[in-house]
Formats: structure tokens, C-alpha cells, sequence
């Protein structure tokens, strides 16, 4: 817990005097130093600020970066002075001088960011008190590591294993044969999969990107855990079909160019979807469908233009009856609709982040039973969350039930609820413990910006780190 401390006051030292500005440079130059300013064209003087103010923006980066980890002292002493020789001189070879010294410590920055490890950062994270149980850092701190990831699920997918029970594996190649896969790629690993082999557990040896040529078929007690780097899967879907037992997480899918990035169909059941970075499909993101049950999908980044989040895909799909989704902590950004959709089935929608959608959030048919609960709405294009106003034609389908409790509704968003049925009954978790941690909706629009999507680098940094020690950045900016 020491260790835990010093750090938050050492990322508030460092963002404190990288806000105040530097202290003074004790010895005066040799050569001709200050007012050069007044004597440069304007053009080159607009060239000396950019510089200066996008050697600001790094130091803040850098800072949170370095001291958070704890380590890396050097380089941030390094850029400090690199900066103080930019505001300090103005004549250009000492000019240029510095900028070769700012230009060192990017590098320094980012073999430094390379190098964190999720070992490193989540070794002074101490598990216990509310960091374990929150649903949303339990995964990266020391508790939760490696196949204790599974101890961290919640919601109606509680009790999944994946590959845990299954031999390890370890993706060391981006390769992708779908033909013949080859050992060390992506496709081998989920080949181990299935439960008459007892499962597969995959993680990646380093950052990558693997550009599917086929779909990939997950096997039963499978996870693939892209925990400590920056994985990319491209060009094809994930897709979970007629299997059992499965969690994906932390890593980024997108422009798969078919249906969904992840596709949960076919009677699939016990499928935990948490921490990944989903965009670009030209259906949907996630999707559970055709009789598949007991899923949640958590801590997602999901932006798409038009679908988002499909849960039950026909009228005709009574199986769906016996869905359960919990969709939990996800932020839903700039889609037109279905965030999530729901037949059938029952969805209970907690603690998510809506940001600019186009048509509605959260829709419902066929008796389908939505709970929305401590949600934050963030209106844009619309104000309506769900498509229960007047005229909205086919998409009002009054069998469902839709309600919400303790939601938060801002830039003039609104709720009409459907409840001439009755309120859904509480979802039935297997256990009190399963119910997803609820973080207040005052605080939770930071919480999802840090902490949604795949986590890595200084994403990961600023999601671990309490917001108080990271005071002054901006989160956008890391998106
Ligand atoms: C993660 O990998 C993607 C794909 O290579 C890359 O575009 C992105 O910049 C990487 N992010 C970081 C923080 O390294
Ligand atoms: C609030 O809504 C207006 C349209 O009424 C929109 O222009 C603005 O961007 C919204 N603000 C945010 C923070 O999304
Ligand atoms: C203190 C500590 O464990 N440091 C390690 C952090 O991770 C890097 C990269 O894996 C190691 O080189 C350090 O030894």
C-alpha cells in the first residue's frame, strides 16, 4: 500500500510542476540568448510556440507515463531540461539542440511505454478493498492475473472458465493459414480448443496484428487473453458458435468488412466479452443471437456508424426466450442504434456510457425484458433513448417490457419507458456477488472514457491509476 501512495503523490508532484512550469535555469548562456523572438519572422515564431506547446502536451503524457510506473526518472529529467532549453533560447542551433533532445526522450517515452509490463504496474496495485470486485480493474491487477482472470467475472456470465482447466499457449507470430495453420499463430492456438482437449488458454508473446483470412471458429473453454499488449485482429470475425465456456478479452477487432466483429450464435452459452476495442463491421459489434444465453459484455469501446450491439435477431426467434445478457460498463459511441437491441431474452443494461447516438439507444421487441440501470445518457443528434416516441413506425413493438431505474439523462435526453405489463422482475444472478458493482453516475462518464476498451501502454496507466493522481490529463486525447 506504501508503495501505492508514493506513487499517487509522485504522479501529482510531477503533474504539478509540469503545470506550473520549470524553475529557472540557473547559468546564463554563452551565446546571445533571449529577446531573439522579437527577431524571428512571424512564421517561424508560430513554428517555435507549436513546438513548445506540443512539447507540453508530451511532458504531461510522459509524466503520467513515467512516474505512474514508477521507473524511467531519467528520461522525464531529461525532457524537463530539453524544455526549459526551448523556452529558454531561441537561437537555433542551441534551438535545434533541444528539440534533439525532446526528439530523445520521445524515444526514451516510448521504450519505456513498450516496456511496461502488466506484471510491473499491477504488482503495486494491491487487491482487496473494492479493486478486485469492481467489475471493471480486477482483470489487471495482481489478483486477477493470469488464469485468475476468471475469478473477476460477473453477471450472468459468473462462473466461466474458459481455458483455465486447458493447456497454455502462446501466440508468437501474426501469421494466419486458415488452411494450415501454423504453430505459434492465432488460428493454431484456437485449434487446441474444445472440450475433449480441456481447453486452451492464449496470450501473445508481444504487441501485434493479425489480419484473419478466415472467420475464426472459437472453440468450447477457450480464452484468449491479450492482457500486457496491443492486439489487433482484423479482416474477419470472432465467431462463437453452438460452444460453451468462452472469454475474450482485451484486444481490439474491427473492420472485419462481414456481419459482426464478435459473433455469439447458435446456442453458445457462458461467453464473457470484457475489455475490447470494437469498431468498424458492416452489421454489427458484438452480437448474441439464436438461442445463446448467460453472456456479459463488459469494459467494451463500441463505435460503429449505424448497428452497435444486437441481442436476439428475429421476431421469430422464441429460443431467444431463455437469453440472458448482462451489458455492463461499455461505452457506446456515435451509432445510429441498437445499444443494445433485445428479443426475447432478458438484458440487463448497468452502468454504460452513451454518447451521441442517431436513432435510439436502447430498443426492445418480442417480449423482450430491458432493465436499464445507473446509465449515463450524454444526448447529441437525438434526445430520445429508446425508439418508444410516436411515429417510430415499426420499431414500437409494445410486447416488450423497457424500464429505467436510477439513469442519468443528460443534454436533454429522455426515457419513455414501457411498462403496461408490469416492472421485469431484479435479474437473477447465481449470486448476490454476481451483481455487477455500480459505480454513481456522477463520476462514471470519467470512469468509462479512462477505462473502457482494450487496455495497454498508457490507456492501461490511466484506467489502474486513481483519477486523483492523474489530475490533468485529458482522456481524449489518448483515443
Ligand atoms: C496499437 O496497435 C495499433 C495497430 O498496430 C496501432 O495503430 C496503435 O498505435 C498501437 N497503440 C499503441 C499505444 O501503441
Ligand atoms: C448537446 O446537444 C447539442 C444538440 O442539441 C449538440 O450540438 C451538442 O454537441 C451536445 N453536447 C454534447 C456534450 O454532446
Ligand atoms: C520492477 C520490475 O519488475 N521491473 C520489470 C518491468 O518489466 C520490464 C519489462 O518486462 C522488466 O525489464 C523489468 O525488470
Amino acid at each position: 500500500m506504501d508503495t501505492y501512495m508514493n506513487l499517487c503523490v509522485l504522479v501529482v508532484c510531477c503533474v504539478l510542476l509540469v503545470g506550473r512550469g520549470l524553475p529557472a535555469v540557473v547559468a546564463q548562456p554563452a551565446s546571445k540568448p533571449l529577446d531573439k523572438v522579437e527577431e524571428e519572422t512571424e512564421a517561424e515564431e508560430q513554428g517555435i510556440i507549436a513546438n513548445l506547446e506540443k512539447a507540453q502536451q508530451f511532458l504531461q503524457k510522459a509524466g503520467a507515463v513515467h512516474v505512474a510506473a514508477g521507473n524511467c526518472k531519467t528520461e522525464i529529467i531529461t525532457a524537463l531540461g530539453a524544455l526549459s532549453w526551448v523556452e529558454t533560447y531561441v537561437l537555433e542551433d542551441e534551438y535545434n539542440q533541444a528539440l534533439k533532445q525532446l526528439e530523445s526522450a520521445k524515444k526514451a517515452l516510448s521504450d519505456c511505454n513498450n516496456a511496461l509490463s502488466l506484471a510491473n504496474v499491477s504488482n503495486l496495485l494491491v487487491c482487496g478493498s473494492g479493486v478486485c470486485s469492481d467489475g471493471t480493474t480486477c482483470q489487471f491487477t495482481s489478483c486477477g492475473a493470469g488464469k485468475a482472470l476468471t475469478t473477476c467475472a460477473f453477471g450472468f456470465a459468473a462462473g466461466v472458465t474458459g481455458g483455465a482447466q486447458g493447456q497454455s499457449y502462446v501466440v508468437t507470430n501474426s501469421n494466419d493459414d486458415p488452411s494450415n495453420p501454423r504453430l505459434g499463430s492465432l488460428r493454431y492456438g484456437v485449434s487446441l480448443g474444445g472440450n475433449g482437449k480441456g481447453g486452451v488458454w492464449i496470450t501473445f508473446e508481444r504487441d501485434m496484428v493479425i489480419v484473419l483470412k478466415d472467420m475464426l471458429w472459437i472453440r468450447s473453454s477457450t480464452t484468449i487473453d491479450g492482457r500486457g499488449v496491443n492486439v489487433t485482429i482484423t479482416g474477419r470475425s470472432v465467431v462463437v458458435g453452438g460452444v460453451t465456456n468462452v472469454i475474450l478479452h482485451n484486444f481490439q477487432i474491427n473492420s472485419v468488412g462481414e456481419s459482426d466483429t464478435v459473433h455469439i450464435f447458435a446456442g453458445s452459452s457462458k461467453v464473457w466479452v470484457d475489455h475490447l476495442t470494437s469498431f468498424q463491421a458492416k452489421l454489427g459489434l458484438v452480437s448474441v443471437v439464436q438461442g445463446s444465453t448467460d453472456v456479459t459484455i463488459s469494459n467494451c469501446y463500441l463505435t460503429n456508424p449505424n448497428f452497435n450491439m444486437l441481442l436476439g435477431a428475429s421476431d421469430s426467434d422464441t429460443e431467444d426466450k431463455n437469453m440472458r445478457v448482462t451489458v455492463y460498463r461499455n461505452w457506446f459511441r456515435d451509432s445510429m442504434q441498437r445499444m443494445p437491441h433485445c428479443r426475447w431474452g432478458y438484458c440487463h443494461v448497468i452502468n454504460n456510457l452513451y454518447t451521441n447516438w442517431g436513432y435510439y439507444a436502447i430498443g426492445a421487441r418480442a417480449h423482450a425484458k430491458v432493465v436499464s440501470e445507473n446509465n449515463v445518457f450524454i444526448a447529441a443528434r437525438r434526445t430520445e433513448i429508446t425508439p418508444w416516441f410516436a411515429g417510430a413506425g415499426n420499431d414500437f413493438d409494445a410486447s416488450s417490457t423497457i424500464q429505467s431505474s436510477q439513469d442519468l439523462f443528460l443534454n436533454g435526453s429522455t426515457f419513455h419507458q414501457n411498462v403496461q405489463f408490469g416492472t421485469a422482475s431484479a435479474p437473477q444472478y447465481k449470486s448476490a456477488a454476481y451483481y455487477p458493482s455500480i459505480n454513481p453516475t456522477s463520476t462514471l462518464t470519467a470512469l468509462v472514457k479512462r477505462c473502457a476498451g482494450a487496455q495497454f501502454a498508457i490507456r492501461f496507466l490511466l484506467c489502474i491509476v486513481p483519477t486523483r493522481c492523474v489530475p490533468s490529463i485529458h482522456i481524449m486525447d489518448f483515443w
